[in-house]
């Protein structure tokens, strides 16, 4: 399937019909169906003092199977080989910056819930405390592509997703601000329904305005994800489950993972070693052929897994191992903790377990030479902008350090 990218990356979105053939839309219900009484059967098991029977089953406005490849069997591998076929895969190579890094990122499913919850926030998929301002992010993907690419391939006829077309290479104009501002829940100018029938996909960029119209009890099973050029499974043992080509297929992407992080940490250690050769040699091994607008990304992103190693090793000294429940003893917020502990692999953010590469008095160094970079990301005072998936924060959401180049960070380090 040849796909169009000057227009995906004009409009921010292709629509894609038949992606799954009307003959094995049956057969793929039934697959993910199985899927699905299978998590609700844990959600029931794990549901909270309080909670309905079925727990989160009938409590969130969108139910969702977050790594339905774990419930996986032989039986209904389909539901995880449906990420690598031509149509899919195939189509994320073409627009991906990197087409061979090309790898499946996350697989979803999302479900309708059992009573109408009605519109969520219009938002872009953009969280400033761990992501990079949207003008940075925009800058680098009109330079170099996108780094991941997000679908929708609903299972049943689907409008509940709409876009503003266009809006992933921009901000927000005065008008939509105040739009979401008054109601960030309603209509919202230049917004339009992506109408798909059950097969059809969409394929985005996920830094558009985008909307969940309305979650209401109409069935609705959406397959969700994406594709991106980092790779990243904490476990790949799902894998024995697929076909022969597609278990090499993650196993290889499992190791470019490894290497990946491999590059991440001697990026970091070219930044303590102030050693700026090493450091463009890594950020050209993470995204090869990177521009410059994409290095300063990268960079923000690195400075973020400054900030990551920092939590992690500021909770490990203070709850002697026992971190992930002792934020409040040490003054960190929750929202830090929160994005330290959850891998990212969008941001190069690989997770708690990377922090161990690195000792309390590097993380102390790595600290102090992205401290110039860090304070620029930062007003003075905390602060929220519509339409981002964000609490109030000192982060900005919208602007890059006004004047501050790749050659200004790097004579930073000190
Ligand atoms: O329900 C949808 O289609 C959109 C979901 C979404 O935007 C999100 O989870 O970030
Ligand atoms: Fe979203």
């Amino acid at each position: 399937m040849q796909v169009d990218r000057q227009q995906f990356l004009d409009q921010g979105y292709l629509v894609l019909r038949g992606v799954i053939p009307p003959a094995q839309l049956h057969q793929v219900r039934a697959d993910f169906e199985a899927l699905v009484e299978r998590q609700k059967t844990i959600w029931a098991q794990e549901r909270a003092p309080g909670d309905p029977p079925g727990g989160v089953w009938e409590t969130q406005r969108q139910p969702r199977l977050v790594s339905y490849n774990t419930l996986i069997d032989a039986e209904t591998a389909s539901t995880v080989e449906i990420w690598l076929q031509e149509n899919t895969l195939g189509v994320s190579r073409q627009l991906l910056s990197v087409p061979e890094a090309a790898s499946v990122a996350g697989m979803m499913l999302m479900c309708s819930p059992v009573r109408d919850h009605g519109p969520a926030e219009w938002h872009r998929d953009v969280h400033p405390i761990d992501m990079a301002p949207l003008a940075g992010l925009q800058k680098d993907l009109l330079e170099n592509g996108p780094k991941y690419v997000q679908w929708n391939i609903p299972l049943y006829d689907d409008d509940v997703l709409w876009v503003v077309p266009g809006s992933h290479r921009r901000l927000n104009t005065d008008s939509e601000n105040q739009q979401l501002l008054d109601n960030p829940r309603g209509s919202l100018s230049g917004g339009a329904p992506v109408e798909l029938n059950a097969g059809d996909a969409v394929v985005y960029i996920n830094y558009l305005l985008h909307w969940g119209s309305d979650y209401s009890a109409k069935m609705r099973r959406t397959i969700h994800g994406g594709h991106s050029i980092f790779p990243y499974y904490p476990d790949i043992s799902f894998s024995a489950f697929l076909s022969p080509d597609a278990r090499a297929t993650f196993a290889h992407w499992h190791k470019k993972s490894a290497e990946l992080q491999d590059w991440t940490e001697s990026g970091l250690r070219a930044v303590i070693d102030g050693d700026v050769g090493a450091y463009l040699a890594a950020l050209e091994a993470i995204q090869p052929g990177v521009g410059e607008d994409g290095k300063m990304v990268l960079s923000i992103y690195l400075s973020k897994a400054a900030l990551h190693i920092q939590v992690v090793k500021h909770l490990d000294s203070a709850a002697d191992g026992d971190a992930s429940s002792s934020a409040h003893l040490c003054g960190i917020s929750e929202e830090y903790r929160r994005r330290a502990f959850q891998p990212h692999p969008l941001s190069i953010n690989w997770g708690p377990r990377f922090a161990q590469r690195f000792t309390a008095s590097e993380a102390v160094v790595l600290q102090r030479r992205f401290a110039t970079l860090d304070t620029k990301l930062q007003a003075q005072q905390e602060h929220f902008a519509p339409g981002f998936q964000a609490s109030p924060m000192r982060y900005f959401f919208n602007e890059m350090p006004a004047g501050f180049t790749l050659a200004d960070f790097i004579a930073s380090w000190g």
